[in-house]
Order: structure tokens, then sequence, then C-alpha cells
């Protein structure tokens, strides 16, 4: 491939006539932009979706659906789409224009709208991810984040989003264009990522770059990548340990605001076609490129070959080279990486999976000298301590009067007399008293109450405390999201009180079933308002002759044989 460096077209008008644009666009309807819609804006505005004017028209959008194509023939495999609420579609014109701001209200673009329509998102699921499986992010995405309505239309860029992480690492398409010029590499080989580097991806990468003859560039995303990755903050600070590793000169590192869907081989013809809008000749393609993981039924999403040959089919037309990822591994008796289709006959040859190394991290084991370097396991361990070294959550759930509270505060106890980390106690009482004072007892309130218990749970999480929650918590779906906010930072441990609603009746130790039953209190969990017995908790606790102390007890049990807590 002969590169061309010369500058790409962007969308951005000059600073003069982007200062007046501002100043008129205040008054235009405004888009708050979601974090996709963001990642997607600032590359189509600085050239990195070229040939794209805008947000997809809904002929263009079709068209890509189901050819990969645009109307006018150009392979584009991606529909880059603005989708919005119903509400808001509701008061814009076709043909006039919206300003597009970023969270914080600041005007990045303005749009002409040529097209609003509502899309077929089944269709869009089939054809673009290959089911309409909500176990593929992008398609979970697509039904429960995505707006209903799309708009399309030419982009104005005024401004690209402002980050404030990692400014020098970051470059537009004719920036690294330029920087390529600069540096006379004539060839450069891109490699695409959103894990951390190992030792086998740093062979592998300059393996690529030698035998092509040209210079390497290290391009990972940083926008947004698979719910659960390693984040970019920790994952830049290994990339840039890593950067060492290679011959001074030979390679470059620059990140890549871009939102991925997963979407395997649509996806890798896409970065392709990225890649090669920032100036590069080749890219590497592995097996499974882009993957989502398995399906609902427990299988792969694509074929682990089906990304390679989609780009191989389509390099000519893009004018980027595919280059074989070559999977490395390390050949213990004689000390170093090799191809695997080229391992000395009767060698050992080790591997560490992702989830194997996931596992070494998390329970704090040892990771090997020949896996990765010592910078990265260093960065890594910071970023995931061991288990009883992060935060967790506890959630107690079960009828009024069950014995949350007075487990939960046995468990606190036990757990402040072990020390190490801050415990909040988030009862139900506490909570309605200090957080949720305006609410009653409907399913909407009570799920407010939830939604806010998980919130401030996740908070603690996340700083690495223990919160112990107590509320009745009756909803199955509302309990399934705030374990989902939780699990994002920690471990979620839901403990099923499963006191009858007899014996909690029997006991009536605040006197409210009885007035329940006579109707003087409404919708009373088990009386006269559901209660939806967990089927998969962590823990299910039978507090009907049993002490309290040994019902915590069975707690701290729990939490030690999940590695939260160290034995004594
Ligand atoms: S929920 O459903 O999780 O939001 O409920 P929660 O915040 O845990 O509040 C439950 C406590 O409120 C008292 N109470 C009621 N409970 C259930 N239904 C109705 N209608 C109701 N009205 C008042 C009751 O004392 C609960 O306390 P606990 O500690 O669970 O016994």
């Amino acid at each position: 491939m002969t590169p061309n460096l010369a500058p790409i077209p962007e969308l951005y008008v000059s600073y003069d006539s982007a200062q007046k644009l501002k100043g008129e666009a205040a008054s235009l309807p405004s888009w708050d932009l979601s974090p996709r819609q963001i990642c997607d804006l600032e590359l189509l505005m600085n050239g990195g979706f070229s040939p794209l004017k805008g947000f997809l028209s809904e002929e263009d959008y079709d068209s890509v659906v189901d050819t990969m194509r645009l109307a006018n023939g150009a392979l584009w495999p991606i529909p880059v789409t603005l989708d919005v609420s119903e509400k808001f579609a509701e008061g814009i014109e076709v043909g006039s224009d919206i300003a597009l701001r970023d969270q914080e209200g600041v005007i990045l673009a303005t749009m002409t709208v040529t097209d609003r329509w509502t899309p077929d998102k089944a269709r869009e699921a089939e054809k673009v991810f290959g089911a309409d499986d909500a176990a593929h992010p992008a398609v979970n995405y697509l039904h429960h984040t995505a707006g209903k309505v799309y708009l399309g239309g030419p982009v104005t860029g005024l401004q690209p989003p402002v980050h404030y992480d990692f400014k020098s690492r970051r470059d537009t398409p004719n920036e690294l264009r330029s920087f390529f010029r600069k540096m006379g590499w004539r060839k450069v080989v891109a490699f695409q990522t959103r894990n951390p580097l190992h030792r086998a991806h740093q062979e592998l990468t300059f393996r690529a770059a030698r035998e092509a003859q040209a210079n390497l560039l290290i391009h990972p995303v940083v926008g947004l990548t698979k719910p659960g990755d390693v984040d970019h903050f920790t994952r830049v600070r290994c990339y840039e340990a890593v950067l060492d590793k290679y011959p001074s000169s030979t390679t470059h590192l620059s990140l890549l605001n871009l939102a991925m869907r997963m979407a395997g081989p649509r996806e890798a013809l896409w970065h392709a076609i990225i890649r090669k809008n920032h100036g590069l000749t080749h890219f590497i393609v592995g097996r499974d490129h882009a993957g989502p993981g398995k399906n609902s039924a427990g299988e792969d999403f694509y074929d682990p070959y089906a990304a390679q040959d989609l780009v191989r089919q389509h390099q000519e037309e893009v004018g980027i080279e595919m280059v074989d990822f070559k999977m490395m591994v390390y050949v213990e008796d004689k000390a170093q990486y090799y191809p695997v289709d080229e391992v000395p006959e009767g060698s050992t040859v080790l591997n560490i999976s992702g989830t194997e190394l996931r596992r070494r991290l998390r329970e704090g084991l040892e990771i090997p000298d020949w896996f990765s370097f010592p910078e990265v396991e260093a960065e890594l361990r910071r970023t995931s301590p061991p288990r009883s070294q992060q935060g967790f959550t506890v959630f107690f759930t079960g009828f009024s009067g069950s014995g949350k509270s007075t487990i939960a505060n046995a468990l606190m106890v036990k757990l402040m007399e072990m020390g190490g980390r801050p415990v909040t106690l988030l009862d139900g009482d506490i909570v309605r008293k200090n957080l949720s004072s305006e609410l009653g007892f409907s399913k909407e309130h009570r799920d407010l109450n939830i939604r806010r218990i998980g919130y401030v749970a996740s908070e603690i999480t996340k700083n690495g405390g223990i919160a112990i929650c107590a509320p009745i918590a009756p909803y199955a779906t509302t309990r399934r999201a705030v374990r989902e906010d939780v699990e994002q930072y920690g471990a979620f441990v839901e403990v099923h009180v499963a006191t009858s609603l007899e014996e909690c009746e029997r006991r009536d130790r605040k006197g409210l079933y009885k007035l329940a039953r006579e109707g003087k209190i409404k919708e009373f969990t088990g009386i006269s308002d559901p209660y939806d017995v967990p089927k998969d908790p962590e823990l299910r606790v039978e507090t009907e002759g049993t002490d309290v102390d040994n019902c915590a007890h069975q707690v701290i049990l729990k939490l030690e044989s999940m590695g939260l807590i160290r034995a004594q």
C-alpha cells in the first residue's frame, strides 16, 4: 500500500466562524449527547469517520444495515446514528438546525436535520450484530439505552470534545498523518486493543511490524469498550510502560476515542477504515477481533475467523493491508516466545488466559515474570487489589420483621471488630429517614428507594468500603439493577433472610402486620403487596430456631469463602 499522508477533510469551521455560530446556536433546540454520541461526533468532526459528513440519513442507514455500504456505494459497515427520545424528536422540523452539546452543556457542533425516522431496531440487531440477542452489549444498548428515534444530517463542527486526561497521547487523523510525515514513517502497522498489553502482545506486534518492514502504532481504544474491561486510565499507564520495551523510535502510542460496538467482522472492517483515515498502511486483525463474548445460548456470536476474512476481502478497496495476528506462546525450555505454529516439537508451552489472569489478580496470586512486565503487573495490582482489600456490598432482603436489621447490625459489629475497611449500614429505616423521607410504598417509590440505596452502596464499594443494606427490596428486577450498579466496583452478596410470612406476622415486633390485616396500612409487603423470593442469592439464612449471632456468622463464613475477608 502506498501511504497517502495528505490532510484528510475535517468538519470543523474556522475559529472565528465557530465563535459566531456558537452565539447563533445558543437559541437552537439542543440535544445533550450521550457518552457514545460524543465519541462518534469527535471522529466525525476530525475525519476519523471519513467519508461520513454527519450522522447517517435514513437512506444511508438502510443501505449500511443491508449492504455495509452508504447509498453512494462507499464501504461503511456500522450505522453511526443520532438516536434521540421521542419527546425531543417531536419538536424538530426536518430542515431545521439543532445544537449538539456535551454533558456540561458546551456546544460542540450543529446539525441540519435532513431525516427523522423510527428505526426497526430488531432488524438492525439482526443485520448488523448478527442476532437480536440482548447478551450482545450493542444490542442491549440499542434496545435499552438508545433513543427510539434517529435524526440524520450533516454536521458543522465548532470545537472538539474536551479531554482532561492524557492530552498529549490523543491525536486526530491529521495530527497522526503529520507525525508520520515528520518522522519519515512510510509504512506503519496499527495494533488495535482494549486490553492491557503483556509480553506476548509486545512480541507479536513487534514481529508484525518487522515482517511488514514498517513502524508500529499502538492504537488502543479509550472511548467506550466492552462493559467490564479494565478502565482506560489503568490501561494507558500500562501501555506507557510497555512502550519502553520496543527499540527506540520504532513505535508510537496514540489513543483513539472510539465507542466500540463489539460487532466482530463488521467492526473489524470499520476499524480498518478508521485506521486508514489515520494514515496507517497496515492493520493487525486477530482471532475473534472485537468479539462480544457468548450469546444467550452460550455460543460465540461470530465465527472466530470471520473478522479476518471480511477485512482481507475488502483490504484493496479500503487501502490498508491486513496483517495476521500471530498467537504467541511462551516456550519454557527455550525461555522465549514463539508463534504458536512454529513451536519446536516436544517443547513445553506456557500460557495464561485472561480469565486466569483476572483470578490471580483477584486472589493476590503470583503472575510469572515470563507472562507480563513488572510495571504492568504493578499497575494492574494497584487497580485490582485482592478481593480481601476491595470494597463490597452485603444486601439483605426479606419481609418486614424477618430479622434483616438485627442480623445486619450484628454483622456490622463483627466486621468492625475485624477492622481494615470502613463499614456503613444502610438499614431500611435509616435510609427512609435520611435519604428517602418523602417516599411511600408504591412500586415506583420502593424502586426509587432501592435505587438510591444501590447508588450509595456502589459508591462505598468503589471507594473500598463495606456497605451493608437491609431494606425489604421486594422486586427482583430492582435488586438485579442494584447488583449491576455495585458489581462494576466490587462484589455484591445478596442474603435472603428467609423468615416465613407466618413467623414475621407471629412476631409482629412493630405491630404493623396487625394494622395491615385491618387494612389500616395499605400496600403492605406479604399482605397486600408482592414479594419476589430471590431465586439465586449468594446466601439464604433461616432465622427460625437459629440465633442472630449464628445467622451473622453464616454471612461471615460466606464472605470468607468468597475471599472478601481473610480467615482470622
Ligand atoms: S422497601 O420496600 O424496600 O422500600 O421498604 P423499606 O425501605 O425496607 O421499608 C420497610 C419498613 O417500612 C415499614 N413499613 C412498611 N413495610 C412494608 N410495606 C409497607 N406498606 C410499609 N409501611 C411501613 C416497616 O417497618 C419496614 O421495616 P422493616 O425493618 O423491614 O420491618
